[in-house]
Parts: structure tokens; sequence; C-alpha cells
């Protein structure tokens, strides 16, 4: 078996290792961030658990740290209080980006990892099977239950060779998303393997599994080798490290191979991580900010990188630099090594640790200006501006620009390579991360909710006949971005869905929140790979409150696509692409016989128009419902109304789940 196989059938609790067949895999550890965070809470409040059943579960926040009103600070408490109540690891803010912060503290060869964001498949650079998913997977994966995924096709990729100077673990993955796109991923988990593997380093690994995501794909797993070791060494944590790699003779569904020696400084231009070209192709574009953070490039020697490119020298004066280290660990490191010193003289702002400008919360760039960022993404408008104009590269080419004032090529600098220096045993920070509490105290916590917390929408269940204006028509590759933007305006309201609902899908036509209110039940059209990007459920939510009933599609990223389901809307593709073509915004497609249609086949006619749908019968069911949260309350009732969530056993065919 290969790395990924050996990770998935030791879990496995149902289904077949079939490719696209619906398998069940046992969760043994769960993450959540504060944007999707209030949510899961919510829903674990509302499935009625008493305390979570994974190995380790822990709550970060990381997002939504600029307080420039009363909500943010209420999420945070809300959050705390349900950590306690529930046994959840609480991370304050200032702790740092959840994905490099759950390596550091919990990361573990062999574990599998759900979490409420879409690049928890970072922590695949540690030998984990760690996916991103909707936020009520990861609450059910709490409550003891499987893990449902397609199961996946295995995409090996074989590293040869090194990479030469001023090239780094960015340029790898901006490589894959050169050949293959945003959507060359679906379904696939990437594997690496190969003698390449040798010198990139844990944090080197994180970089490239973390943007596995924007191939869209389901997870990223590299071997559990001396460098792994190395890094929970660092960490004082050695005593956790296992050896993991693929049998010797293991085979991949797909191959494919990255020679590291030949491959150059890459650029992704404005609006798609996979709009990538050679750094070189767009020299001399003037730039006005560089923003370097985020999880796509967390490590220590992503920062301390730019610190030796700028030691002694000073910023382009046309330039904003913004500095914002991902951890409490990093920054402290950066310290020590005097790295903070050197960004500083040169001219940088520093910001605190977290997200920041790569969910749009700060940092929002001046129209039409460019701002070369180390982030994993630049989807129109997620930065906060709406015409804004944000490249993602490595923090090698973001240094030269911050030098020069304009996009260079870090080779043709004439500096010498940087030396980075890092210390052998990183700082140990751990202390601000709050345990959980015992149950018999936990059991006395009451969840501290504002005003500003809302409460989950009641969802009816699925009728069988429904006449649906197409209130929206949208082309490939709409990201969730632009469907339930982020950025610091909408952020704040990710615990009121009420609330949130006036920013639906506000990057493409703003006019839809009061077009979805006066016209209640209706659908929307999309092209190929609909709703890319996050796993914000709210992106399905949102969109249900106002009445979407049914999205038709050629094609659905995977996250979006079970989000859907799991608030009860209909996904459908297109028996024929072609018909994509045949219906217009403003046309209203009747549906009859829906209910059967879905019950019992995967085809439904809308007039002419053959539709299809790939769900599963536990998916059926939860659409049918109205949303998985019915379809839970349903089959608790029908198996007598004594079970909550909470105590169901963790079996494929547990009562509500089967
Ligand atoms: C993102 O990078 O898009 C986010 C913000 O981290 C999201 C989560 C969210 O929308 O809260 C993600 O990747 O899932």
């Amino acid at each position: 078996m290969n790395l990924a196989e050996k990770l998935i059938s030791s879990h496995l609790t149902g289904g077949e290792m079939r490719p696209g067949e619906e398998i069940g895999l046992r969760v043994d550890q769960a993450l959540v961030q504060d944007a999707t965070g209030t949510m899961v809470m919510l829903e674990l409040e509302a499935l009625g658990l008493d305390r979570v059943r994974t190995e380790v579960a822990a709550q970060y926040v990381d997002h939504n740290l600029l307080q420039s009103d009363e909500r943010n600070m209420a999420d945070h408490l809300f959050l705390r209080s349900a950590c306690r109540r529930y046994g959840i690891w609480y991370s304050p803010p200032g702790n740092g980006v959840s994905h490099p912060t759950h390596m550091q503290h919990f990361g573990l060869p062999g574990r599998t990892l759900a979490g409420a964001d879409s690049h928890t498949c970072a922590a695949g650079s540690l030998g984990m099977l760690a996916i991103g998913v909707g936020g009520l997977e990861v609450a059910m994966a709490m409550a003891g239950q499987p893990l449902h995924v397609t199961m996946p096709r295995i995409w090996g990729i074989r590293l040869a060779g090194a990479l030469p100077g001023w090239v780094s673990a960015k340029d790898v993955i901006l490589e894959l998303l050169r050949r293959h796109g945003v959507s060359g991923g679906v379904h696939k988990i990437i594997e690496y393997h190969g003698p390449g593997l040798g010198a990139l380093s844990a944090m080197d690994r994180h970089v490239i599994a973390n943007m596995g995501a924007e191939l869209g794909a389901t997870t990223s797993v590299f071997p559990s080798d001396e460098r792994v070791l190395e890094f929970l060494d660092a960490q004082g944590r050695a005593g956790d490290y296992v050896e993991l790699a693929a049998d010797p003779a293991a085979g991949y569904d797909i191959g494919d191979e990255i020679d590291l020696s030949v491959v150059e400084p890459l650029i992704a231009r404005p609006g798609s991580p996979g709009n990538v070209v050679p750094v070189g192709q767009v020299a001399g574009e003037p730039v006005h900010q560089v923003v370097v953070g985020s999880s796509a490039n967390p490590g220590l020697r992503d920062f301390a990188v730019v610190a030796e490119m700028l030691r002694g020298r000073q910023v382009h004066p046309q330039v904003s630099l913004e500095i914002n280290p991902t951890s409490r660990q990093v920054l402290a490191d950066l310290i020590k090594t005097g790295a903070l010193t050197a960004l500083i003289e040169s001219g940088a702002r520093i910001h605190q640790t977290g997200c920041l400008g790569c969910i749009g919360m700060g940092q929002a760039p001046a129209v039409g200006r460019n701002s070369l960022r180390t982030f994993p993404r630049n989807f129109p408008g997620r930065s906060g501006t709406h015409d804004d104009s944000v490249w993602l590269c490595s923090p090698e080419t973001a240094a030269a620009a911050a030098l020069t004032g304009a996009i260079t090529d870090p080779r043709d600098l004439d500096l010498a390579l940087p030396a980075v220096r890092q210390p052998r045993i990183a700082s140990a920070v751990t202390t601000p991360l709050q345990s959980p509490l015992p149950i018999a105290e936990a059991r006395q916590v009451a969840l501290v909710k504002a005003d500003s917390i809302g409460s989950l929408p009641e969802l009816d269940p699925l009728p069988d006949s429904l006449a649906l204006p197409v209130l929206l028509k949208v082309g490939d590759d709409v990201s969730t971005d632009e469907i339930l933007p982020a950025g610091a305006r909408a952020l704040p309201y990710r615990s009121d869905i009420a609330a949130l609902a006036d920013f639906a899908f506000g990057q493409l036509d703003e006019t839809y929140p009061q077009r979805a209110r006066a016209a209640g039940p209706h659908t929307v059209v999309g092209g190929r790979n609909y709703g890319q990007g996050s796993s914000r459920e709210h992106a399905a939510i949102v969109p249900r409150y106002l009445g979407l009933r049914v999205v038709i599609a050629k094609s659905f990223a995977r996250i979006h696509w079970q989000n859907l389901a799991n608030f009860g809307v209909l996904a459908l593709e297109f028996a024929d692409e072609a018909d994509y073509d045949r219906i217009a915004q403003g046309d209203e497609l009747r549906l009859d016989g829906l209910r059967e249609a879905v019950e019992t086949g995967n085809e439904v006619n809308a007039g002419g128009v053959i539709l299809r749908h790939r769900l599963s019968a536990r998916q059926r069911a939860m659409v049918l419902a109205g949303g998985w949260i019915p379809e839970v309350r349903h089959a608790a009732d029908r198996a007598s109304g004594q079970h909550q969530l909470g105590v169901l056993p963790a079996r494929d065919d547990a009562a509500g789940l089967g």
C-alpha cells in the first residue's frame, strides 16, 4: 500500500476503498478556528453534546482579530466558554494560526485530523491524514461519528533533486498549480515520495501540503521520516515520532514527478492561485504592498529569509512591507535570532500573530495597486478591496519586491544567498493554550452568549415540487469567497446568519440578498468547480437561509458540495454540460416529483434539462430532511426519542447516521 491507503485503511469504519465510493473514517483529532468555530459550537449545542470524543479537539482564535466593534471579542468569549463546556483545548488570540500551532502542539504521524478550515491538509506534512471539511462535519466528528468522504484516487508525486538557491517550497506548490490548475486535485490525495523529500523540512512540507487545498485535493500526505523527527524534537516531542512510509513496491492511481533542481521562482497573477507564471515573465510590474505570513508560509524560515535579505537594507519607499508572524513561537524565535530587529530596522511593519490580511481581516490594498503576498489565496475581493490586485509568491520573491518596489526575480538581485539561523529547539511558549476541564467541572459551565450571537436557522424538508427562479448564473471556479465573503466587514457576523445574509454573493451581485428575500425558494446556476476554496459552511447556510434550495452546476468543489447537502441544498450537475447555455438568469425552472427522484434515483428533469446528483444514501437522507441536523433529530425520534447525538456509538450504522 502507499501511505495514503495505509492511513485510510487503518481508520476505515465503513465503505469500500474504491475511488468514487463514500467511505467512513475514524477521526482522532479535530480542529476549528474562530471564523468557523462559532457555528461548530452552536451545532454541538443543538446536537446536545456532553463532551467531545476525539483524542484531541482544539479551537484556535486566529481569524477575527480586529475588534472594531463588540462582535469579535464576544465570539472569542463564547468560544472559550464552549471549549470549557465540551472538553476542547482553547488557543486564545495571539497564539497564532491554527495549522502551524496545531502541528506544534498536537501533530502526530499516523493520526487522522478533521478540521473546519480548508487548509487543515497542512498537517499531512507530518504523515497525518488531515482533511478540511465543513463545520458540521467537524462537530459530528467531535461527537464521535466517522467522517465521510468520497474515496479519492491517490496521486503519487515523486520528488527528485534539490531546490536551487532563491527557490523554495512555495515555488513547488505553485509549479503544481501551474501544471494542473485549481481543480486538478479534486477527489485526489496527493502523496509525495522520492529522493527529493530529504531536502524538505517539515515546515517546507507544510507549505506544500497546505496549498494542496488550492488544487482542490482531498488532502496531501508526506511520509514521516527524519525530517519529521527533527521537527518533533525541536518541539520537545521526539517521543511522539513514528516512522511511516509507503511500502517499497507501492503504486499510485496517478503518477507525476517534479525535478526540484529545475523549479524556478513562480508567482500567481491576481484572481486565482491557478494563474501561475514565472516571476521573470512579469518582472518590472510596480508593487505597493508586500505581506509575509499566513498558513501558506508559516515557518520561522519563511520570515528569517526575508529578514536576511533585508538585513542592513531599506524597504523601497513606495512599498508597505507587512509582517504577520504566524505564531507566538515564531515571533519569539524571530526575536531570539535577531531576525525581528533586522525586519524592524529595514522599515517593515510588524503585526500581531494570526491570519489577518489572508482573509481580508485588515491590510486591504489600494485599488489596482499590486500587493505581493506569501498567502495561499487571491480570489477576487478576498483582500477586502473590490478591485484588488493580489499576487501569491514565495518569501524570497516577496522580499525582492520589497527591496526594489517592483516584481523582481530574486535571482536577479545582487545578493548573497540568505543564511537562515534557526534554533535547534524552538521556543516553548505553551502556557497560553488552555486545556480541557475535567468533566464534572465542565458540566457546570454555561455558554457565554452575547446578543450578537445568533442561533442556527430552522431548516424545512425538501418539497416535492418547486418552481425556482434562477436568481444568479455564474461562471467557472466561483469560490466561496465570492459566495459568502470573508473580510473585516463580514467576518464579525459569522455567528449571526441573519445578519451575515446581507453579504451573500456580494462580490458577484450586490442585489442578490434583496432579490432572494423577495423571491423565496430559488436556484443558482454555476459552471465548473463551483464553490472552490474555503470550508466555510456559511457559504451553504446563508444562501439556504435566503431561500436557495437547489444549485445546478457543471461540477462542484469537494467541501462545498458536502456543505450544501449538510444544510439541505440539492446539488445537481448537468448530464450534458452544453445545457448550461440553455438556462439564463431570470428563467424559472419547474422541478416536480423531486423527493422521489432524489430518493430512488439520481436524475431530475427540469423542463427537458436533465440534471443528476451524486449523493450517497446518507446524503440523500439529509437533503430530503432539509439538512443533517433535522435528519439526526428525525432519526433520533424514530429510534424512540431517547438519544442525544453525543451518546450515540461511533459506528457507520449508528442511529441517525446510517
Ligand atoms: C480561508 O483560507 O479561506 C479560510 C478563511 O481560512 C477558510 C475558513 C473560513 O472561511 O473561515 C478556509 O480555508 O476554510
